[in-house]
């Protein structure tokens, strides 16, 4: 099936960036090939209850067998970019000492495939699988796991840094800290709120030891950044209470992150509601001069937007534990099938305000989609127009950014097939390519017939 090619919104330059995105864990199977070690999902995915249907990553999508037909995929979506993660159990087995050559060779070749077929490779170093053996000794709450991804850093650049010009290093380090260590939902599933706050620190720390090892060892210009997911908190009503609470939440979503990064220090407010309730950052002299390392491009992943209130349902303004009440209210919209509103405006709202507060770092969006109830026909494939049309008005928000002067420069659909969607297994689908598992089949969707048909389209427009 082919789709009438709708054209973008205008206004996005030749120059913009096309792309599609997965992460390692999600997608490569091959769990225990060629070297590699358990990482923190392969121990979570085994805890009762903790992944839907009890589902991993042992197979997934089998990438790791199916790579060159999956590149081939990649090609005939027209996309300029894949964006990728490398799984640190397979390149440093144990997340120390020396590199594994056969689990370095994948990515090897990889890389070559995707420069043979015209595609520019954009490389995640953390999509969220520490080895294990880093976790038993303190995971991101340890100082030393820093230090330790600045090593795996330098061995994925010395042996990539020939054909790859762009090295991200983190993916969403709120997940990782906040879902990881504190709520418990992501491996390895602690819940203590201080080891989520050490752990924001190690991996800020972490970032930026091995942005500083990278740039050392250079021998051309590389683009170096980073990924946060990111969305928008707006007070519920203009009550103090509100405001209040969205504060409390874009601090702790957003602020924590970017302070340090770009400006060197953690917002004075949420240092000062921290050390309330006892609790700091395990801030060292000259950490913040090496988190906030300058980095070239800042991947904005964003899925939706919201409002937030400051008391519960019977207007409580602090819980039981004689915490604020930060409650998320999300707005009266269609929801995806994660039950997440669709808020495209939000999206604009969120690229321009990170403009205006965080000048001068230019855009990349490494992140945008939606999963639905996808229901494929007899042949495979997946008429699905509420994914079109989420990906269509995203980028349409993305061009009315640029519009009001964000620096945009590219956007990145998630997630080229479907795959492991961490804790709701493979029970939810974000795929552009349909994926049955029983028989490893790929089907382009509807959607991903769209993408392609719209981004030749603009392309001949221009
Ligand atoms: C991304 O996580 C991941 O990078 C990717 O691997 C994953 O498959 C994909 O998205 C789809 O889930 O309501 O307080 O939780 C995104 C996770 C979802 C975290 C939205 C922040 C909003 C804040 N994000 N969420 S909250």
């Amino acid at each position: 099936p082919t789709t009438t090619a709708v054209p973008l919104a205008a206004g996005l330059p030749t120059t913009f960036q096309w792309g599609v995105a997965t992460s390692a864990y999600q997608i490569e199977g091959a769990a225990t090939e060629d070297g590699r070690t358990p990482s923190i999902w392969d121990t979570f995915c085994r805890k009762p209850g903790a992944v839907h249907d009890a589902d991993n990553g042992d197979v997934a999508c089998d990438h790791y067998h199916r790579m060159p037909q999956d590149v081939a995929l990649i090609k005939s979506l027209g996309v300029d970019s894949y964006r990728f993660s490398i799984a640190w159990p397979r390149v440093q087995p144990g997340g120390r000492g020396p590199a594994n050559p056969a689990g370095l060779a994948f990515y090897d070749r990889l890389v070559d495939e995707l420069l043979a077929n015209g595609i520019d490779p954009w490389v995640t170093l953390y999509h969220w699988d520490l080895p294990q053996e880093l976790e038993d000794a303190g995971g991101w709450p340890a100082r030393d796991t820093a230090y330790r991804f600045a090593d795996y850093a330098a061995i994925v650049f010395d042996k990539l840094q020939d054909r790859v010009a762009t090295f991200t290093t983190l993916n969403e380090p709120w997940c990782s800290a906040w879902l990881g260590y504190h709520v418990g939902v992501h491996a390895p599933g602690r819940q203590n709120f201080d080891d989520s706050l050490h752990a924001v620190h190690h991996l800020l720390l972490g970032h930026g030891l091995a942005t500083q090892r990278m740039r050392a060892l250079e021998t051309r210009p590389h683009t170096y950044g980073i990924t946060l997911n990111m969305g928008t908190a707006d007070p519920l009503t203009d009550s103090p209470e509100d405001r209040e609470a969205a504060r409390r939440a874009d601090g702790m979503g957003l602020r924590i992150y970017l302070d340090p990064l770009r400006h060197g220090r953690y917002p004075a407010d949420m240092v000062a509601d921290l050390a309330a309730r006892g609790s700091a950052f395990p801030v060292r002299d000259g950490d913040l001069a090496i988190i906030s390392e300058p980095f070239d491009v800042l991947g904005v992943n964003f899925y939706f937007g919201q409002d937030f209130a400051g008391t519960d349902e019977s207007g409580n303004t602090h819980d039981g534990s004689g915490a604020p009440v930060v409650r998320a209210v999300l707005p009266d919209t269609p929801r995806t099938a994660m039950d997440w509103p669709i808020t495209p405006a939000r999206f604009t709202q969120l690229l321009v305000r990170l403009h205006r507060d965080y000048p001068g770092m230019p855009l990349v969006v490494t992140e945008n989609g939606a999963a639905f109830d996808d229901n494929p026909d007899a042949s495979g494939y997946v008429a699905d127009d509420e994914r079109t049309a989420y990906l269509s008005s995203h980028i349409a928000a993305v061009a009315e950014a640029r519009a009001q002067g964000a620096d945009v420069r590219g956007y990145f659909a998630w997630s080229l097939m479907d795959n492991f969607e961490w804790a709701e297994g493979y029970a939810k689908r974000f795929g552009i390519v349909h994926v049955d598992y029983r028989t490893q089949t790929r089907t382009p969707k509807q959607s991903a017939l769209w993408y392609r048909d719209s981004i030749a389209h603009t392309r001949s427009a221009r």
